[in-house]
C-alpha cells in the first residue's frame, strides 16, 4: 500500500488560526488526551531528562569516555531520551538555522503555499500528519525535507527564502549527520556490539536523514489541544533542536508527562522504534507530545537519523537469546513509516502491534 496523492480535505494552516478567540472543534482533543497547561515559569521545578556532556567521548581520557558511555547507557534504558551538550555542532550554526526557519514561517502565506506538501512524500510545507477524513488535528504547521540518501535530496523542494537559507540548512544537516554517527557508535558499544555495528545495520553510509521543522503558533486555549499528539518516532534516532525560549516538549515517564527544559544549545536525543526493534527492546522508544502556548509561538527542528529505507530491520542476532527471543518480525523502514503517514501520531500503537505473535501468547 502507498500513500495517496492528496489530502482528504482542504488544508488549513494553523498559523492562520492563531488569532482566533477559540480553538476550532477540529483541534479539540478528547478529554483524556488534553494537557494541563504549565506556565514556563513553573517548569524549572520539574524533573528533567538527563543532560550529558559529550566532550568525554572524543578525548584521550579513557575513564571519562567510559563514564560518558555509561551515562548514555543509563539514559537510554531509563528514559529513552537525553540532552547532549558539547556535541560538536557550533552554537552559531544552530542559532542561524533556527533563524532561517523563523523567517520562513513568517513569510507571506502565498510564498509558503508554493511549497505545499502532499501525503505522497510529505516533502514541503504541511499542516497535518495522517489522511483520515475528519481526524482531530494537531496545532502545528511544519516543513519536511530530505538530506539523505543523496538521490532524495532535492533543493527545489527546500525553501528558496530566506535567500541564505538553503546553504545554512545544508550545513546544519551535514553537522547533525556527523553527530548522529557519533551517538550511534556510543549506543552500539553500550549494547555490547562493535562500534560500527548499528551504523552497518542502518545501511552503512546509505542511511536516511530528514528534517521536520515544526512551527507551533500561539494558541487561544492551550489546555484543549496539542501541538503534536503523543507518539514515538518511527525512525532510528531523533536529534531535536528545541526552542530555547518556549518549552513544549513532554516525555512520558511511567504515568506522568515530564516537560523538558532544554539546556542552552543542547540537542535532545531520543530512541526511535527502529532502534527498539534492532536492540530487541533493550532500548525502547518513548512516547512524547508537544503542548502549546497562549502567548508565544514555538519552533523545533526534529532531525531524523533513519535506517536505509529498503532493508529489513529486525532484532540483531547478538541480542536474541533463548530467554529473550526475537520480539519483532523483519520489516523495511519504508513499510514501517507508512503507518504514521496514513494514521498520524498514535502513541506507541505501531511498535507494540508488531511484536512477533509467539511473544504475545
Ligand atoms: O517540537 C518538539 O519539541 C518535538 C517534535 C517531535 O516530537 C517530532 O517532530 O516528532
Amino acid at each position: 500500500m502507498s500513500c495517496p496523492q492528496d489530502w482528504p480535505e482542504p488544508i488549513v494552516r494553523v498559523q492562520s488560526l492563531s488569532n482566533s478567540p477559540v480553538v476550532p472543534d477540529r483541534y479539540i482533543k478528547p478529554p483524556p488526551d488534553r494537557p494541563t497547561y504549565i506556565p514556563s515559569s513553573d517548569i524549572s521545578d520539574h524533573a528533567n531528562i538527563p543532560v550529558i556532556d559529550l566532550q568525554g567521548l572524543s578525548g584521550e581520557d579513557d575513564r571519562l569516555r567510559a563514564a560518558t558511555l555509561s551515562q548514555i547507557s543509563e539514559a537510554c534504558r531509563e528514559w529513552g531520551f537525553f540532552q547532549v551538550v558539547n556535541h560538536g555542532v557550533s552554537p552559531g550554526l544552530m542559532d542561524k538555522t533556527q533563524q532561517v526557519w523563523r523567517e520562513f514561517f513568517h513569510l507571506p502565506m502565498e510564498l509558503k503555499q508554493a511549497y505545499a506538501n502532499s501525503p505522497k512524500t510529505y516533502e514541503g510545507y504541511g499542516s497535518r500528519l495522517g489522511i483520515e477524513r475528519g481526524a482531530i488535528l494537531d496545532w502545528s504547521d511544519y516543513y519536511f525535507l530530505h538530506y539523505l540518501p543523496s538521490c532524495l535530496k532535492d533543493y527545489n523542494k527546500w525553501p528558496a527564502l530566506p535567500d541564505y537559507g538553503r546553504e545554512v540548512i545544508d550545513e546544519y544537516g551535514k553537522e547533525v549527520v556527523k553527530l548522529g554517527g557519533r551517538i550511534l557508535k556510543a549506543l552500539s558499544l553500550n549494547l555490547g556490539l562493535g562500534e560500527d555495528f548499528l551504523q552497518n545495520a542502518f545501511g552503512g553510509q546509505d542511511i536516511g536523514a530528514c528534517l521536520r521543522t515544526n512551527f507551533y503558533p500561539k494558541c487561544p486555549q492551550p489546555d484543549l489541544t496539542l501541538g503534536l499528539s503523543s507518539h514515538s518516532d518511527p525512525g532510528g534516532m531523533t536529534i531535536l533542536l528545541a526552542d530555547q525560549q518556549v518549552p513544549g516538549l513532554q516525555v512520558r515517564k511511567d504515568d506522568a508527562w515530564i516537560t523538558v527544559k532544554p539546556a542552552p544549545h543542547a540537542f535532545i536525543v531520543n530512541i526511535g522504534d527502529q532502534i527498539q526493534v534492532l536492540s530487541n527492546a533493550t532500548y525502547k522508544s518513548v512516547e512524547h507530545r508537544v503542548i502549546v502556548n497562549p502567548a508565544k509561538e514555538r519552533l523545533s527542528l526534529a532531525f531524523f537519523y533513519n535506517p536505509k529505507s529498503d532493508i529489513p530491520i529486525q532484532p540483531v542476532k547478538e541480542l536474541v537469546t533463548p530467554d529473550k527471543p526475537a520480539q519483532y518480525s523483519p520489516m523495511t523502514f519504508n513499510e514501517y513509516r507508512l503507518y504514521i503517514r496514513l494514521n498520524g501520531p498514535r502513541g506507541k500503537s505501531q511498535v507494540e502491534s508488531l511484536k512477533s505473535p509467539r511473544n504475545t501468547l
